[in-house]
């Protein structure tokens, strides 16, 4: 590969075409993923977009999670997806008219879904605040955010502790942020999948068929999703035909406790509970979900309580977690053949090395910045200061070379899904820091 000299100009045209994927994408109070194809304001996507967002206006990073965290739920949720009333139904599926929250006890006035996606939201917040603390502290952005931040997290560790082991489990495969992973297959292939006939997808109206999940995957998505709903939305094994245990929202809350322990500090509170629930996740974590001989975290089956062996992005994302004791084995599993940490970016979200890899579809193989941004931050926290580096300065050719695409092939770096998605220009802007 020829070296290809990153310019000062190149650097200052990337971050300009950043920010202007970051303006165009805002909606006055919070920043959709993608015009098109994702027309409302997504939980983790605002996470990560306001990580980006600080760079260009502290303040409207603030408000990315204020809005957000204005749509919680009384029960502590904070919903997937936040509807922009001004959005026809059809726009996306499924839109307000499926998971009718009006309906459910207590959701917010706003229309949202009634799932939920990985918690990034406390880290998140820390790095918005962090930012630009004056303005931050002036604003009282931290006493806002706190309480809804502290009450996300005790619905996640209550009511998502579904097998009462103390690991939250995600109930949906779009609760997991990484929707068709082939971790999610096998307990996924149980679902009856609902008739294509009851149904509309509107994604592919916007995106290529073989990018996208499958028909049947939708099938199976619409037949929990409808589950839920009808169960008003109440949390239990009975409930829940899919209930994993996964590694990265896991790690996401235990990184996010030790955020929450500095927000309290800021705040004049006390942060030793948060900082017990970090070590108590951290633990659970590795005693539970940890594969020794693989090297990696595998998510847990909560029905059947098997593990699920498919090495998926999701595994390597512990290393966010400070003071993670197997961070050294996670990273020489990155560096090999299934991850190929030196030259495979971004990280692909599945297994390079196995026969059903599929570098173009979605999270069955491609790369997508934010977990290798994730990734990126894990290998900081644990002193792997070159290969951050040098995973920062190939992520950041990619976009400029691609552009502000939804995912990658990891090898040849073809961008694919939507163009101008927002996780994408919000971190690279973040990476140029
Ligand atoms: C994708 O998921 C949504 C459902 O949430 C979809 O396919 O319609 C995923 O990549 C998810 O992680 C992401 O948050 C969302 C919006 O970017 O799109």
């Amino acid at each position: 590969l020829l070296e290809r000299p990153r310019t000062h100009d190149a650097v200052r045209d990337l971050d300009r075409a950043a920010r202007r994927v970051l303006l165009t994408n805002w909606r006055g109070h919070a920043t959709v993923p993608a015009a098109r194809l994702y027309p409302h304001q997504w939980s983790w996507d605002s996470a990560f977009i306001a990580i980006g967002l600080r760079h260009l206006s502290p303040v409207r990073a603030q408000r990315e999670l204020e809005s957000l965290l204005g749509a919680q739920w009384r029960d502590g949720r904070v919903p997937q997806i936040v509807f922009d009333p001004h959005v026809p139904d059809d726009a996306y599926f499924p839109g307000p008219s499926f998971w009718r929250s009006a309906r459910a006890p207590g959701a917010p006035g706003v229309p949202t879904s009634g799932i939920v996606q990985p918690p990034a939201h406390a880290l998140a917040a820390w790095a918005v605040h962090q930012a630009d603390p004056a303005a931050s502290r002036g604003r009282g952005f931290l006493a806002r955010v706190y309480p809804r931040l502290v009450a996300w997290h005790r619905y996640l560790t209550t009511r998502r502790n579904l097998t009462g082991n103390g690991l939250m489990s995600v109930v949906h495969p779009w609760e997991s942020g990484l929707d068709n992973s082939p971790a999610w297959d096998v307990p996924l292939a149980r679902i009856t999948p609902v008739p294509g006939t009851e149904f509309t997808r509107r994604d592919l109206n916007h995106a290529a068929a073989g990018e996208r999940p499958t028909d049947t995957d939708y099938g199976r998505y619409v037949r929990l999703a409808r589950d839920y709903r009808d169960a008003g939305y109440a949390d239990s094994l009975g409930v829940h035909a899919f209930a994993v245990e996964d590694p990265l929202c896991n790690a996401l809350l235990a990184a996010g406790e030790h955020a929450l322990a500095s927000m309290a500090a800021e705040l004049g509170l006390d942060g030793e509970r948060h900082r017990s629930a970090a070590d108590r996740l951290t633990e659970n974590l590795t005693t539970m979900l940890y594969d020794h001989a693989g090297g990696v975290f595998f998510p847990r089956d909560a029905h059947s309580g098997r593990m699920l062996r498919s090495y998926s992005i999701g595994g390597l994302m512990p290393l966010i977690v400070p003071g993670l004791p197997v961070a050294s084995e996670l990273v020489g599993t990155a560096l090999g053949d299934r991850f190929r940490l030196r030259d495979a970016c971004p990280l692909p979200s599945y297994d390079l090395s196995a026969d059903d890899h599929d570098p173009g579809r979605y999270w069955r193989g491609p790369g997508w910045v934010n977990t290798s941004w994730l990734f990126w931050h894990g290998l900081r926290l644990h002193g792997e200061q070159a290969l951050a580096d040098d995973l920062r300065d190939r992520l950041i050719d990619r976009v400029r070379d691609a552009g502000f695409r939804e995912y990658f092939d990891p090898l040849t770096g073809t961008g694919h899904g939507t163009d101008g998605f927002g996780w994408t220009a919000a971190l690279v802007l973040d990476l140029l820091r």
